[in-house]
């Protein structure tokens, strides 16, 4: 038997260069099979790529333009905050990790915020595993977005046929709603109570206040979503070791942590910033959304509502 396994996730399959598959549930994946566990010997960055794939999240950050998902994911990956503005047209980052002797593998989709095709939302909303809804406490419409994306979250959800891991799918699609600049109190026009009631119709979704500019709950924003992902919370910055994209569990470091017990070694939670990362082509998630909109055992009744990129 050869080492490739039928898998749901597509990110590492390149349609460009394999042969067309007659039929989708046959199309193999490359990105995990029992036979590639991660071995301690291997670069970190080569670790992603054994990622079991319920330990490979994509985490989608939506909400109006300006309210500060791009400063919310530069604090996450360098600490970094920057005053100026410039608009996003669609970022991509990943970042690998390997806890407790497994790997993971975050992809952040960082959105523009005005989506000029409905299509390429819904396409963002399929292929997203954990969401970060964004709106800023000063600014009404934005919060009216997060309401709105809040539902079609759930829409688009409940039509699809699998959420990765089936843990998952029984606490509902994990979400955090973020009301960020809570440093601009005197422009507040968005109480947190409006936001709290939004998030309390929903399971699984939880709401924070943060600021991306004064560095306030970045950090936990990121752990609720972990935590409701059923992700290990050492995905969070100051959980685990910044390391290098070539770094090799239990190679000696400066910091000596060669004498360490082997429980240690298994905890020593690490992760590294994947370096030049592409993102999956529009192809690829079309392909995704395919799989996890089509039901086995779907009724005609259902056809008719089914999830469909326009
Ligand atoms: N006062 C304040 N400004 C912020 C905060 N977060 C982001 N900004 C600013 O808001 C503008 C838009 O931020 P950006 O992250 O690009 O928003 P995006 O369009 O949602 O990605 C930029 O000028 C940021 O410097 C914050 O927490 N407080
Ligand atoms: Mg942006």
């Amino acid at each position: 038997m050869g080492s490739f396994i039928f898998c749901r996730r597509l990110w590492r399959w390149n349609p460009e260069r394999a042969e067309p598959f007659e039929n989708e549930e046959q199309r193999p994946c490359s990105c995990w099979s029992p036979e590639m566990t991660p071995s301690t010997k291997m670069a970190l960055i080569e670790q992603g790529d054994t990622a079991a794939p319920e330990n490979c999240q994509r985490l989608v950050i939506l909400g109006s333009s300006k309210v500060g998902k791009t400063s919310l994911v530069s604090r996450f990956l360098n600490n970094k905050f920057d005053d100026g503005y410039t608009p996003t047209i669609e970022d991509f980052h990943r970042k690998i990790y390997r806890i407790k002797g497994e790997a993971y593998r975050l992809d952040i989709l960082d959105t523009s915020g005005n989506h000029p095709f409905p299509a390429m939302r819904r396409l963002s909303i399929i292929t997203g595993d954990l969401f970060l809804l964004v709106y800023s406490i000063d600014n009404r419409e934005s919060f009216e977005e997060v309401e709105r994306l809040c539902q079609q979250i759930q829409e688009c959800k409940t039509q699809c046929r699998t959420q990765t891991g089936e843990r998952r799918r029984k606490f509902g699609i994990p979400i955090v709603v973020v009301g960020n600049k809570c440093d601009r109190e005197k422009s507040r026009v968005i109480d947190p109570s409006e936001a709290l009631h939004l998030t309390e119709v929903y399971e699984n979704c939880q709401f924070i206040e943060a600021s991306a500019k004064k560095n306030i709950n970045i950090e936990e924003s990121f752990t609720r979503i972990f935590d409701l992902g059923n992700l290990p919370l050492e995905m969070s910055p100051s959980l685990h070791r910044k390391v290098h994209p070539f770094y090799v569990s239990g190679s000696s470091s400066p910091t000596g942590r060669r004498g360490m017990s082997i429980r240690r070694k298994m905890s020593d939670a690490c992760g590294t910033i994947a370096p030049n990362v592409r993102r999956p082509s529009i192809r690829t998630d079309l392909m995704v959304a395919q799989m996890r909109t089509k039901t086995s055992a779907i009724s005609k009744a259902d056809v008719k509502d089914k999830c469909v990129i326009q």
